[in-house]
């Protein structure tokens, strides 16, 4: 009897809805955002996956005090200063009169984002501390609530539709300042007993309803602070059911619900919400088969922060953006503005740069799919449209392999200026694009159109050893085992080894049996210096430590004692760490092996 009670359970569980993937639609007529037919989903996503780069927004009370609260820096606190520096609410509400953004221009704000390239914003309405930035009827705490008379949502609406981006909001579920919300901050000692979490969700739900009937159609709700306790699967469903019954184009989030991996931003299929949410970090081989997009700083905070200078270059960002193409994802990149409602001026530049790249390659980042190449590549990234392949050339000294590509290329040529074309030899690994010495346009990313006939052929090409028995094992070829370990684009190196049994293997072909001296190029800041780890191959292993070298990026080459291979044929190296340093075991970009 349990049994079957048990399997009951399980299958209502296996028919419970599946975020991102096809639902059957029921055959009733009422609408059922859980359960929708592909082809609507398709449709309702088709923005969104053409869009690829949206602003992220962080802008609330928060940007007054910058950072810093009674004299003291609270580094990395912007958004998140009341919970570092303790602050009771009580103290935290003076700076509602303090706010008075009176350099606040909404079509200056989403031209920058215009002028970057990026086709939706996405702005906090209200953030963890709980005030609305916009003139709500619920409660006051609220921008109606302060000197500044004006609705800055309202003014974004209008921006964005005369300037044809898609408005969206950001929400916190989690609210440090209403008394109904639990659980309380340790430090703040408002009695609980009358708090009530049904009351507070229909004081969010009234507060959403304000935000999804008074400034037309909104993109996405993108929700978070979904971890608490207090906020349930349950919760989660009947929200997105809420939202999507006041606008039933709306995307939302993969945070509306519970089953969030962390700042990896995946979900269990049970998990309602219509993508997954990376923060702070690009998934080695983006989250397959499902839509997903990276969030993350210009800087380290974001919120603004007055002595947060840690700005990332034009490069890396221009990079992440294509690299987050190349795997199917959107970038949402952020810009925390000032209590004076100016993004900062680094942001401003930074995105003008991107926007100098877009302007030139956006036929090769909007509307594309992902690279048919299973994993990064070492000279650049692709992304494709039917009939072409986008070749991001992000190192031109490395040769412009295509990998197992078998669909005959018909001719390359730059996309900036297709009077330039190339030739292209065909080697033992697929296609190689020959530069044959010119110098391509952008340092940053060069894009290469290849134009093909149809959809790429892809077969998974197994590098041999050259006949004197030497090999080249690269990151970007390299199979990734483990949450943490991915490649880093701006290294062309595997990277946060942070988890001890995280590993990496490559599968490759050896003509010979015998002795062979694995030799790894690596770098390891000195903080990190010291840890160890094994090469194995086969059943024969050889030991290694980790050098320090003067930064993550600065590598040096390491020889190891000689590895048994018994026999030839297909073998699997495979890099294990014994023991990590301080912060990770190493920067890994290579690994050699050359026959004794
Ligand atoms: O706590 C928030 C944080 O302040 C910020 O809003 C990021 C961006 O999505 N999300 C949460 C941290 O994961």
């Amino acid at each position: 009897m349990i049994l079957s009670s048990l399997l009951t359970i399980a299958l209502a569980a296996s028919n419970s809805p599946t975020a991102g993937t096809h639902r059957p639609a029921p055959n009733n007529h009422e609408f059922d955002p859980i359960h929708e037919s592909k082809a609507d989903r398709d449709k309702r996503m088709q923005w969104f996956r053409e869009a690829r780069f949206g602003m992220f927004i962080h802008w609330g009370l928060y940007s007054v005090p910058a950072g810093e609260w009674n004299g003291k820096d609270y580094a990395g606190a912007g958004e998140w200063l009341q919970y570092t520096a303790k602050i009771k609410p009580a103290d935290y509400e003076p700076l509602q009169q303090q706010f008075n953004p009176v350099n606040f221009d909404a079509n200056k704000w989403v031209s920058i984002a215009k002028n970057a390239g990026m086709k939706y914003i996405v702005i906090t309405s209200k953030h963890h501390e709980g005030f609305g930035m916009w003139p709500s009827k619920q409660g006051s705490w609220n921008i109606g609530h302060t000197q500044f008379h004006r609705d800055p949502l309202k003014e974004l609406a209008a921006a964005c539709k005369k300037q044809g981006l898609k408005l969206c909001f950001y929400h916190s579920i989690m609210d440090w300042h209403e008394a109904d919300y639990l659980p309380r901050r340790p430090w703040d000692d408002r009695p609980t007993t009358n708090a009530d979490m049904d009351r507070y969700v229909a004081y969010m739900k009234s507060q959403l309803k304000e935000l999804l009937t008074q400034y037309g159609p909104i993109g996405i709700l993108w929700f978070d602070g979904e971890w608490e306790s207090t906020w349930t699967h349950e919760r989660g469903v009947d929200l997105y059911k809420f939202i999507r019954g006041l606008q039933p184009n709306i995307i939302v989030n993969n945070r509306v619900d519970t089953g969030r991996s962390g700042m990896a931003g995946s979900a269990p299929a049970e998990n309602v919400g219509d993508y997954g949410t990376p923060e702070q970090t690009i998934p080695a081989d983006g989250i397959p088969g499902k839509d997903w997009e990276t969030c993350m700083t210009m800087n380290d905070t974001w919120g603004f922060h007055k002595t947060d200078h840690n700005w990332k270059s034009p490069e890396l960002l221009i990079r992440n953006l294509v690299d987050i193409a190349s795997k199917g994802g959107n970038y949402l990149l952020n810009v925390g503005p000032t209590s004076l409602g100016e993004i900062p001026p680094a942001s401003v530049d930074r995105l003008a740069q991107m926007g100098k790249w877009t302007k030139v390659n956006g036929e090769a980042l909007y509307d594309t799919t992902a690279s048919p190449f299973p994993r990064s590549l070492n000279w650049g990234r692709v992304t494709q449209k039917p009939g072409k392949l986008f070749l991001h050339v992000f190192d031109p000294s490395q040769p412009i392999v295509l990998a197992g590509l078998k669909t005959p290329i018909k001719r390359v040529y730059e996309l900036a200026n297709p009077k330039v074309t190339f030739e292209v030899k065909e080697t033992d690994l697929g296609p190689v694009v020959q530069l044959n010495g010119t110098i391509l346009p952008d340092k940053i990313d060069s894009v290469l159109v290849a134009e093909i006939d149809g959809a790429p052929d892809v077969v998974r090409v197994i590098q041999t050893a050259d006949a004197a028995g030497t090999i080249q094992l690269e990151a970007g070829d390299a199979d990734l085992h483990g949450d943490n370990v991915k490649v880093e684009s701006e290294n062309r190196a595997i990277g946060y080894w942070t988890d001890v049994a995280d590993t990496v293997s490559w599968t490759f072909r050896l003509t010979q049996p015998g002795n062979y001296r694995p030799t790894l190029e690596l770098a390891c800041e000195p903080d990190s210096a010291g840890g160890t780890f094994e090469v194995v191959i086969g059943g024969h292993s050889v030991a290694g430590s980790v050098p320090a070298t003067k930064s993550w990026q600065s590598f040096t080459k390491v020889t190891l004692d000689p590895i048994a291979v018994d026999a030839a044929g297909d073998v699997t190296l495979t890099v294990k760490a014994t023991k990590l340093g301080k912060i990770a075991l190493m920067n890994l970009r290579s690994v050699s092996l050359a026959k004794q």
